[in-house]
Parts: structure tokens; sequence; C-alpha cells
């Protein structure tokens, strides 16, 4: 088989041979009766980790997002929204389909809004209008470039959405990245939302399971939904044994993968028609526009393929790369003289 450098997403990251042994030893039992013990001590770990009453396993952080909006909202709803993140963007139209909700998006800075922003577009009571019920975050910000929500803005958010009568959902699909970098713990990002998902499939590099996060009420209606959509799993143990596992062996890593992602970030500078501020890189994930190299993203997608590297165009004038626990400071040297070699120096 031959050994691409995959930096497309960190979704793509192969379980460890210590975590398939950990996963072969799981103890477990059936999940939809309440009986893996597995997966009953990582829900109560990730519940811990994020100062919540309770959490429950869910297969997708897609499946997560899409069950703590079920759960927050009645059809008809708004939900206040960044407009590139994923909840909007990338799970299908879930929202509107599963929940019956619309989204109300607002531009943010690398993802990020700023409370006023949020303020401004709550719906006064008023029969003419929908009802604002639920404010979604993202931390870090995905299309925002791996951007972190400042604690300071996600405080405000919070005692806005307090003082309005609104939740706060946060989809921490790489809350962990969010954490290893800036120093605030999961639990302090857990005290600014009322619900968080969390996943174990990306960074932490677990080949499967997201948790939601919440109160136990909360989580109860989760729960109840999570059976309607159909992601009650059985010896589930085996999978949530990876999580436990990443959990305890791959957190503090990430900070490598933050250190490459700079890295890249610097050396691409350098390249003709490249345009990225490097300090915009702030966890694993770099974007930069690629409309100054006479060439598209696709183009240089398919250049970089020949030299053994899989990257991610967005559009065509866009180039996602994301680090994660299979890229080397190797094998980022190797990209970078690659990307020299499709693109020039400037
Ligand atoms: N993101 C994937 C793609 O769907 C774009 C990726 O490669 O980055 N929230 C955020 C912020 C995400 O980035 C993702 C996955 C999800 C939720 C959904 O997780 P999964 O893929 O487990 O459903």
């Amino acid at each position: 088989m031959k050994k691409w450098i995959d930096l497309r997403s960190d979704t793509v990251t192969r379980p460890t041979p210590a975590m398939r042994k950990a996963m072969s030893e799981a103890e477990v039992g059936d999940d939809v009766f309440g009986e893996d013990p597995t997966v009953n001590r990582l829900q109560e770990r990730v519940a811990q980790m994020l100062g919540k009453e309770a959490a429950l396993f869910v297969p997708s952080g897609t499946m997560a997002n899409q069950l703590a909006i079920k759960s927050h909202t009645q059809p008809g709803d708004e939900v206040v929204i960044e407009a590139t993140s994923h909840p909007y963007n990338f799970e299908g139209g879930g929202g509107a389909v599963l929940s019956g909700i619309q989204f109300h998006c607002l531009k943010g800075i690398r993802g990020i809004l700023d409370a006023s922003q949020i303020e401004e577009a709550i719906r006064p009571d008023d029969h003419h209008f929908p009802v604002t019920r639920l404010i979604c975050l993202e931390n870090t910000h995905n299309r925002g470039g791996g951007s972190i929500y400042p604690a300071d803005k996600m405080t405000e958010i919070y005692r806005l959405a307090t003082s309005k009568g609104l939740s706060v959902h946060l989809d921490g699909a790489r809350l962990w990245n969010a954490s290893v970098a800036s120093g605030v713990s999961p639990h302090e990002y857990g005290q600014w939302a009322d619900s968080v998902s969390v996943c174990l499939s990306k960074g932490l590099g677990a080949p499967i399971g997201s948790l939601v996060a919440g109160s136990k009420k909360f989580v109860d209606r989760v729960h109840r939904f999570r059976k309607m959509f159909g992601g009650g799993m059985r010896q589930v143990g085996i999978i949530a044994a990876a999580g436990l596992y990443a959990l305890d062996h791959h957190l503090e890593r990430l900070k490598e993968d933050h250190q490459n992602a700079k890295r890249l970030a610097v050396g691409l500078k350098e390249l003709k028609g490249v345009s990225l501020d490097p300090k915009h890189v702030e966890t694993n994930i770099v974007i930069f526009d690629v409309t100054e190299t006479g060439k598209t993203g696709p183009q240089i997608a398919e250049a970089m393929k020949r030299h053994g590297i899989l990257i991610h165009p967005f559009g065509k004038t866009q180039i996602r790369l994301v680090t994660h626990l299979d890229v080397t400071e190797e094998a980022v040297e190797t990209a970078l003289r690659a990307f020299e070699e499709v693109l020039g120096k400037k």
C-alpha cells in the first residue's frame, strides 16, 4: 500500500497498535440497556472533564450536533449560528430536516462572533417572527482555520444567552485542540455552554465516536432522540475503549500537531502566490488562499498527489491542510518541499 502523507483532515488517522490492543481487551455489554461498562466509564469521564452532569456516546460529531439542536428546540425555532459553521454547512441540512429549525447566520471573523452581533439577531417577542431559542458556537472553528474562541467572548455570549432565556450549544469537535493551545481547560469552556459536543475521531485519533454533554435532564432528552435517530449501539465498549485510550495518551501530544501546522504556515508563506498569515494558525488547521498562484485548488491538489501528498481544496481558491497523529515533523518538511516544486518560491 502506498504511504501517503495525508493532510486532508485529522479524521484520517488509523488506530495505533496500543489503541487496538485496548479495544480488543475492552469489557463490553449491551449499551442500549446501559450495560456497557466501558461506555459508562467514557461517558462519566467526559462529563466530568466538561463539568457537566452527564454525557452520552454517539457515533459521530454530526449526530452529536443534530441531537443537541433537536433537544434544545421546537420546530419553527430559530438557531443563531456563524455563517461558515459546521452544523449550517456540512451536516446535510439536518437542522431543517431533523429539527424543523431555521438557522439565522451571522458572519464572524474566522468563525468567531461577538455578543453584540448575536444580541442584534435575537428576535423580538412578536408573532411575526420565529422564536430565537439557541445559539451554536464552534471551538475550534473548522472553516475559520482552527481558530480558538476567546474565553472572554464565550463568557459574554453565555451571559447574554442566560439574560435572554436562550440556550448555548458548543460544537467542540476540536475542543481538545482549543484547550491544549489556549491553556483553558475543557471544564472552563464547558461553563459557557449548556451543551457541548466533543469528538474522539479527529485529533485524538480514535476510529469512531463523539459525545454530547449537558445536564442530566438534557442528556436524557438526547438519549431519547438518539434512539429515534437510530444511534443506539450495542457492545460499543469496543469503540469507547479507543476513546478512553486516546484521552489518556493523545491529548497532550496535540501540541505537536499545532507546531507542525505553524511550521507548514511559515513555509507556505514563502511560496509564490500563497496568501496566509501564520499568526492566524492557532491549532492544527491551515487554510490558505491560492488565487494569485495562477492555479486552482483542485489543480494544486492533483499536482501534490503526484508527490504522494493528499490535501483538501476548498473550492477553487482555498486549500485546507490539517495536521494529526500520523503526520510527523519530517512529513511536514517533505510536504513543504513538494509545495515548493508545485508553486515555486516567491
Ligand atoms: N468535519 C470534517 C468534515 O465534515 C468537514 C473535517 O474533515 O473537518 N463539527 C466540526 C467542527 C467538524 O469539523 C466536524 C467534522 C464535525 C462537527 C462532524 O463530525 P463527524 O465527521 O464525526 O460527523
